[in-house]
């Protein structure tokens, strides 16, 4: 792997390229001033005699701390929190007969991408494993300009008209008043909105669902949420709705092990996407289409057009038609990271918008938020926003304006220069926003087509494993048991009964309410003040499907155990050929190993080999690991079953139903944990081969562990 931190030249892709022109590099060089003069002292003021006031004169002093003072920019409204990568796009195919998107038009034609997964409602510092959606934003850097997919994790929204966001974004982030709670939707005021919202239903169920709790970015789906239209080369136009699918296949972890990893490495998300990259273990996606026909828009018991719901896959199946692959690291967070700015409308010929009212609202708010948070109306030229498609138009001046205008003219018709920048005719590239025929009144009004809010929240609840039902109802009983009012508690519960009756009741049991709490009426708070309550009240079509196996987590298994992490402990006296063979055979199917024992430094194997320790049992725990390993050694065995911290190790890896394998005597150290007491032990593996571990590891957890929940740790 090349190191960008010391600024070579990567020749990945065009993109990193023409980031490479703006790259800084000290190494061998002297320290200047922003002026470019060298510096001399870089410690000390200049100050009036030894003991004397630092002179205004000071301009290097001045320089400094005037940069270091406005070093900081406002963060992202929404998606503050995020980690992103380079990478590439490869087309399948060509797919011209449904786009003429170029990027899509050839087979094995690749597109350099910048990808920046997020949370949405904590700050910038907050942690990643907080239960919320995951942004999941893309930038196409194509031959035809930038193309931006801004998608999140979860295929459908809370709300049905972008005019809402501002409320719903305002419920659910910290309070006005004490700006309590950080990074949670455990709290009233969001709760409070959702209860008076049952558009919000659906998604509702996704958030309070594993899907909020990703085992890692790369082990997630994404989703362009909104219907968008495709158009081929002749003119034609279908809706597509966008997947991204995770070839290490989808996993989360539980809500346990969430809250601890958010102590023990708030960055959990962050560090992994960076170490997979840094280790050469790529994280992959494939880019799914759902392709309908203009004339079947309205076969469907749902409108296309409405943001809460989803096209079941067993309706029209998703066609993979490429591949994104992530494989460089940023190299500095800010430049990169923090500067990019996605805006879903940005678009590239062969891919237009759906009238989604969600959606069309976006439209207004991306370019709105760069204007403060990057400061003006260049944000567009910073290096990682810049196309790698040629720029020019009349556009000119504005704060930090870079480029230099060649020529006297900065309007369109002229003749002094030429005519130029031409338009570009359509078979030139020239954009043509499709023509769709409106006809209608100016009205402010949802249409009747968007009121059933009940219909796919219960297909997703009903869709789901009972171990993932399980985890609803234990995350609505979290976050509504977090509300002070019982007010919204009991709308709630009355709320969730239009969803599924048992969801309702078990709820209810939860928080000690009347499991027949009533619904509330009217349901609906959200309509103009002069309508009828009544015609905006849910409706509730009868949906010909029933269950939709895709919907859960556990219909789309990875190959392998790439991108995983497992924890070998051990001790002084370990067999270290052993655990040689198992670290070996394990980081050959790509996977990570760490050895951890009771002390940092290097431990002692049973011939007197020294061995490097890369955790401690004070520096890791098991959240961090996905599964773990005792190899053999008696004398190893006698030095953990001493430790706490190991057998915590072990107990708290039972509870979070993972594979644990031990080897010889690592038995001793087990048959000291909570865990062992019980007599229907399963997913432990005593003296197995390493490739039958390496199998179960793969099917990430085992869920059939009825006592797991019963250990104390
Ligand atoms: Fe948004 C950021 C995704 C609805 C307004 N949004 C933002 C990001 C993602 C999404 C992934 C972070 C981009 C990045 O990493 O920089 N947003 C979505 C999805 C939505 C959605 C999938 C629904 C389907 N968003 C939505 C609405 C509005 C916004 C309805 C407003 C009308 N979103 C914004 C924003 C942000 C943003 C305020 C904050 C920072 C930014 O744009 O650049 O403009």
């Amino acid at each position: 792997m090349k190191d960008k931190q010391k600024n070579e030249k990567p020749e990945t892709n065009q993109k990193l390229d023409d980031l490479y022109m703006n790259t800084e590099d000290g190494s061998g060089q002297a320290m200047t001033t922003n002026q470019g003069l060298k510096i001399n002292d870089d410690q000390n003021s200049l100050t009036a005699g030894e003991r004397g006031p630092t002179l205004m004169e000071d301009f290097h002093f001045r320089e400094k701390m005037t940069h270091f003072d406005h070093e900081r920019i406002p963060e992202r409204i929404v998606h503050a929190r995020g980690a992103g990568a380079h990478g590439y796009f490869e087309s399948y195919g060509d797919w011209s007969k449904i786009t003429k998107a170029g990027f899509l038009g050839e087979k094995g034609k690749r597109t350099p991408v910048f990808t920046r997964f997020s949370t949405v409602a904590g700050f910038k510092g907050s942690t990643d494993l907080a239960r919320d959606v995951r942004g999941f934003a893309v930038k196409f850097y194509t031959e035809e300009g930038n193309y931006d997919l801004v998608g999140n994790n979860m295929p459908v929204f809370f709300i049905q008209d972008a005019m809402k966001f501002p409320d719903l974004v305002h419920a659910v982030k910290p309070e006005q008043h004490n700006e309590i709670p950080q990074a949670a939707s455990a709290h009233d005021t969001f709760w409070d909105f959702i209860s008076l919202m049952p558009e919000s239903m659906h998604m509702i169920m996704w958030a309070m669902s594993d899907r909020a709790l990703p085992r890692s970015f790369s082990m997630m789906e994404g989703f362009g949420v909104h219907t968008f239209r495709f158009i081929n080369t002749e003119g034609k136009s279908s809706f597509v709705k966008f997947h991204w699918k995770p070839l290490a296949g989808t996993y989360s972890v539980t809500w346990d092990e969430a809250v601890k990893i958010s102590g023990q490495d708030p960055d959990f998300h962050r560090r992994d996407l960076w170490n997979a990259i840094d280790s050469g273990n790529f994280p992959e996606w494939e880019l799914g289409v759902q392709i309908v026909a203009e004339e079947d828009e309205h076969k469907f018991d749902f409108d296309l057009l409405d943001p809460t719901k989803l096209i079941p896959e067993e309706l029209v199946p998703v066609k993979l038609i490429g591949k994104m692959v992530l494989d460089a690291n940023p190299t500095n967070f800010f430049a990169e990271t923090e500067q990019i700015a996605f805006h879903p409308g940005h678009l590239v010929p062969g891919i237009d918008f759906s009238n989604d009212p969600l959606l069309q609202g976006r439209l207004f708010s991306y370019t709105d938020t760069q204007l403060s948070r990057l400061g003006g109306p260049n944000f567009n030229e910073i290096p990682i926003n810049r196309p790698i498609a040629p720029v020019h138009n009349n556009q000119r001046g504005g704060i930090m304006r870079q480029t230099i205008n060649v020529g006297h003219t900065s309007y369109h018709p002229n003749k002094i220069g030429g005519g130029c920048p031409f338009q570009a005719k359509m078979a030139e590239g020239g954009y043509v926003s499709h023509q769709e025929k409106i006809e209608g009144y100016k009205i402010r009004k949802r249409s009747k087509s968007f009121m059933d809010h009940f219909s796919q929240a219960t297909l997703f609840f009903e869709s789901q494993t009972p171990v993932e039902q399980d985890h609803i109802v234990e995350a609505l009983r979290f976050e509504l048991g977090k509300v002070k009012s019982e007010d919204i508690r009991e709308r709630m519960v009355g709320m969730l009964s239009y969803v599924n009756k048992d969801l309702a009741k078990k709820v209810a049991e939860g928080l000690g309410i009347d499991p027949n709490t009533k619904p509330e009426d009217p349901l609906n708070h959200s309509y103009p003040a002069d309508a009828d309550p009544k015609d905006y009240q849910p409706t509730q079509s009868n949906p010909s499907l029933k269950k939709s196996e895709k919907l859960s987590l556990t219909a789309r298994p990875g190959k392998g155990i790439k991108g995983r992490s497992i924890a070998i402990i051990a001790g002084d006296g370990v067999d270290a050929d052993a655990l040689e063979a198992y670290k070996k055979a394990i980081e050959k199917e790509g996977a990570d190993v760490k050895i951890v024992a009771p002390r940092s430094g290097a431990i002692k194997g049973q011939n007197g080999e020294l061995i490097k320790v890369d955790h401690s049992l004070l520096t890791t725990s098991s959240v961090m690991f996905d599964a773990v390993m005792i190899p053999d050694g008696a004398k190893s065995a006698e030095m953990l079953q001493s430790d706490a911290g190991a057998i915590r190790f072990l107990d708290e890896s039972y509870k979070h139903f993972k594979f644990i394998a031990i080897d010889g005597a690592g038995k001793q150290v087990w048959d000291k944990t909570y865990a062992s007491k019980n007599t229907d032990v399963k997913g432990v593996l005593f003296d197995k081969n390493v490739q039958e571990f390496i199998d179960s590891v793969a099917k990430h957890r085992i869920w059939d562990r009825p006592h797991a929940a019963n250990i104390p740790v």
